[in-house]
């Protein structure tokens, strides 16, 4: 096992990363930029090294500061948390450059994943269900034009190196595809420094639906089944849930286990998740992989009881998975609320500023996973997220109940959060039948 992890990352994740070390017997080493040096989070590791000014790009996604401060504390390894450094592949390479256990996967099965045309691919030989589109970027387009004319309109255009929705285009006829075909590629070289662009169909209705995997260095890998994402607006998640509401054990298995199969072609080891698009009809169409651990990975921890921090350290020192398929069930529901210094009513605007009041909830069945205390002062520079409320109890209406009760509990002043709209999510009549689509909450905010 490790001695000493170093964490590339702040906030609530980095705590939890500490916290993971901690029960493993591991030193903990956490980075912070000028904008985090006095936030109590970062006194709970056993070190903390200054990596630069609040600017992520002067501190947090600066490769070279991060790599000198792991020298520095003499740290075996590198948890990389979410965002920041945790899906670049040159990250990875500079940590085994350095002869420094970057704890995620190999920059090779990184970048293979990471590239959604390479990455659909690799489905397709696994047996995951992808949508039908172009086999390859599209280098002209005729053939743009005459795979869109077999497969229907609507059509989207993204980009190989695209993700989390920048880069998309959708298109209803012939007329839009040509029109949008050029520009799509000249926007993802400027964004991606990578002009590759593919087709598919475009599904209007659908809900989001997530496999969480793990794989160890000796080629075994499991899925810790589902989660559903389906309430977002802008392509950033407000709630998660874990089992998917409606969804039979026997519809999603094989889904898991084509995920499963997916990971051990691409001699995956770590966690990740495969992201799909689920319709009415209950079809999956797997959209990407997420190469890290995910903000709401806590949904499935409280559902399988599977620690998944600490089992990516361990494979990550070269342990085997500590678990077989058959010993991951599901137990209950879990729901988590990731609550934003934002205010919906002015378009969620950024709350930065000292909390004065902190007051979060607790009792039977509820996890906050928090960086903040009373007297925190919210940082301009990041993202909003202040604390991920998580809700488990025996079934969804339980735990949507457990949920509404814990948001009533927990009050912050005098900065807006996204508390109240949670609350009135928890109660609305559509959400507690469960099955919104993921236009739902966009369409509702508006009307
Ligand atoms: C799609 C789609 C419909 N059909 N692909 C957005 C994020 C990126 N991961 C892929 N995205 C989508 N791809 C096809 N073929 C609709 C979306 C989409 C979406 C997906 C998941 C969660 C929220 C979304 C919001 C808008 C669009």
């Amino acid at each position: 096992m490790f001695s000493r992890v170093l964490i590339a990352n702040r906030g609530e994740i980095a705590l939890r990363i500490i916290r993971a070390c901690r029960e493993l017997g591991i030193e903990s080493v956490s980075v912070f930029s000028e904008a985090d040096k006095d936030a109590p989070y970062v006194k709970l590791a056993d070190q903390a090294i200054c990596i630069g000014p609040g600017p992520a790009k002067e501190s947090y996604l600066n490769i070279s500061r991060i790599i000198a401060a792991a020298e520095v504390c003499d740290a075996d390894a590198i948890h990389p948390g979410y965002g920041f450094l945790s899906e670049r592949a040159e990250f990875a390479q500079a940590c085994r450059d350095c002869k420094i256990e970057f704890i995620g996967p190999t920059p090779e099965a990184m970048a293979r994943l990471g590239d959604k045309v390479a990455c659909k691919k690799a489905a397709k030989e696994a047996g995951v269900p992808v949508f039908p589109g172009s086999p390859d970027a599209i280098e002209e387009e005729a053939e743009a034009v005459k795979i869109a004319a077999q497969i229907g309109y609507p059509v989207i255009i993204k980009a190989s190196a695209g993700g989390g929705g920048r880069g998309m285009r959708i298109c209803r006829n012939e007329t839009e595809l040509l029109a949008n075909l050029k520009a799509a590629s000249t926007e993802a070289l400027a964004a991606f420094g990578n002009g590759a662009v593919f087709i598919e169909k475009y599904l209007e209705h659908a809900q989001h639906v997530e496999i969480q995997v793990i794989g160890d260095k000796f080629g075994n890998a499991i899925h810790l089944w589902e989660r559903n994402c389906s309430i977002q607006r802008r392509h950033q998640k407000l709630i998660e849930e874990a089992p998917s509401p409606g969804l039979s054990r026997e519809k999603i298995r094989p889904v898991a286990e084509a995920a499963v199969n997916l990971i051990k072609l691409a001699k995956y080891h770590g966690a990740a998740t495969c992201e799909f698009l689920m319709d009415e009809k209950k079809n999956f169409y797997m959209l990407e992989v997420n190469t890290r651990v995910q903000v709401e990975h806590p949904v499935t921890e409280m559902i399988t009881g599977v620690d998944i921090v600490k089992t990516m350290i361990r494979v990550a020192a070269g342990e085997k998975l500590p678990y077989t398929q058959d010993q991951i069930g599901v137990h209950g529901h879990a729901i988590e609320c990731r609550i934003n210094a934002e205010d919906p009513s002015k378009g969620f605007m950024p709350q930065p500023g000292p909390v004065n009041v902190w007051q979060p909830p607790g009792g039977p069945g509820v996890r906050m996973d928090t960086h903040v205390v009373q007297g925190y002062v919210v940082p301009k520079w990041y993202d909003s997220m202040i604390a991920k409320l998580i809700v488990h109890d025996v079934d969804r209406d339980h735990c949507m109940t457990r949920t509404a009760r814990a948001l009533r509990e927990f009050k912050v002043e005098p900065i807006k959060t996204t508390i109240p709209l949670h609350l009135q999510l928890m109660n609305d009549p559509e959400v507690r039948k469960g099955g919104v689509d993921i236009h739902w909450l966009e369409r509702k905010l508006k009307g």
